[in-house]
């Protein structure tokens, strides 16, 4: 019997067999003429965004919407999140982090020592996120109508131990993404709870997204860095900064090449937020060898082999193409 192929293998660790092709969902895409003297680079032509949106967007790269997602929303991606950490259940590819400090001491399994779950595409409950109408309708202005779901995760940013390993350094999205254009992707940021600099907000460089993919490294923390959590060195330090003070509900847009990060937990409390990387339904691979991401590559293929416990080498595509899921309009090329 021939021995199963790196990609059927990720299939079948991943629980993923059998599940139905693609299918086509109707978008109801909105359009409204737009004067020939305005020029957008980083937003669509519809009818959702009010031009001073778009304008802000289009200058700073990232949109806060105030008090989007529902507080019965939110409380049900609390409670799927507790689910997941007493182990009732048990999502198909879901990866567990755990702060690098916390992971080396003798807590006791739980929400207190999960600092990070991603890839929940597998779990229906978590994965209404990525579906909710509220959200997809922002969306749609930056992928246009043919929607991926690319990337999910909810972050409990637990209360910094004293070494400062809470922190998420600055970073660009893109450097993790093996696919483009780079305009067409969107991360969607809610937060589930009041969160400002003493729970660790985001912060952001606006304008940043003009620039180019930025060289990413562990950067070298005394206390400890993250698994994965690579960061920029080389930014503009005098670019200016804003921390992204939010309310339950409110949601953050966000341009992959931004510069921003989140500081430390001060709080006693875990900081919540869930959040989804959104891409056009015709992006296209790109090869990472021989780029900065090559890196990137190299360690994310490594961690996914070992927790998966597949012995053939996959590709990072046969990893995205197991993590996407159509969410609106027409599975093109992703
Ligand atoms: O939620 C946070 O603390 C930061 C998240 C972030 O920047 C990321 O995961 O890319």
């Amino acid at each position: 019997m021939a021995k199963d192929s790196a990609p059927a293998r990720l299939r079948i660790v991943l629980g993923h067999l059998g599940r139905p092709a693609p299918r086509t969902i109707v978008a109801h895409p909105t359009s409204e003429p737009v004067s020939p003297h305005q020029q957008f680079q980083y937003t669509l032509n519809n009818n959702v965004l009010s031009l001073k949106q778009r304008k802000f967007y289009e200058e700073n790269g990232f949109l806060v919407i105030k008090n989007l997602v529902s507080d019965a929303d939110i409380q049900r991606f609390r409670d799927e999140f507790q689910r997941i950490c007493k182990g009732e259940v048990k999502p198909m590819g879901l990866i567990i982090m755990k702060d690098v400090t916390i992971a080396k001491s003798e807590i006791v399994p739980g929400e207190k020592v999960i600092s990070k779950i991603q890839d929940f595409q597998e779990d229906e409950e978590l994965f209404r996120y990525c579906t909710l109408p509220e959200i997809l309708k922002y969306v749609e202005c930056f992928t246009g109508p043919n929607i991926m779901a690319v990337h999910t995760m909810l972050i409990n940013k637990p209360p910094d131990t004293g070494k400062k390993t809470s922190r998420h350094p600055l970073h660009q999205d893109l450097h993790y993404f093996p696919f483009r254009p780079s305009n067409t992707i969107v991360c969607a940021w809610t937060a589930m709870e009041h969160i400002d600099r003493n729970n660790g907000c985001l912060v952001v460089l606006p304008g940043t997204h003009k620039g180019p993919l930025k060289q990413h490294d562990y950067p070298q923390w005394e206390g400890g860095v993250n698994i994965m959590y690579h960061g920029i060195q080389d930014y503009d330090r005098n670019n200016a900064r804003v921390h992204l003070v939010m309310e339950k509900g409110d949601t953050v847009f966000f341009h992959p090449l931004l510069i921003h990060g989140s500081g430390r937990n001060k709080s006693q409390g875990f900081r919540k937020s869930i959040s989804c990387h959104f891409a056009s339904g015709n992006s296209h691979y790109i090869d990472v060898k021989g780029t900065g991401q090559e890196n990137m590559e190299k360690e994310l293929l490594k961690l996914v082999n070992k927790r998966h416990k597949i012995e053939d080498n996959i590709t990072l595509k046969d990893l995205w193409s197991f993590r996407v899921r159509l969410v609106k309009g027409e599975r093109l090329t992703l």
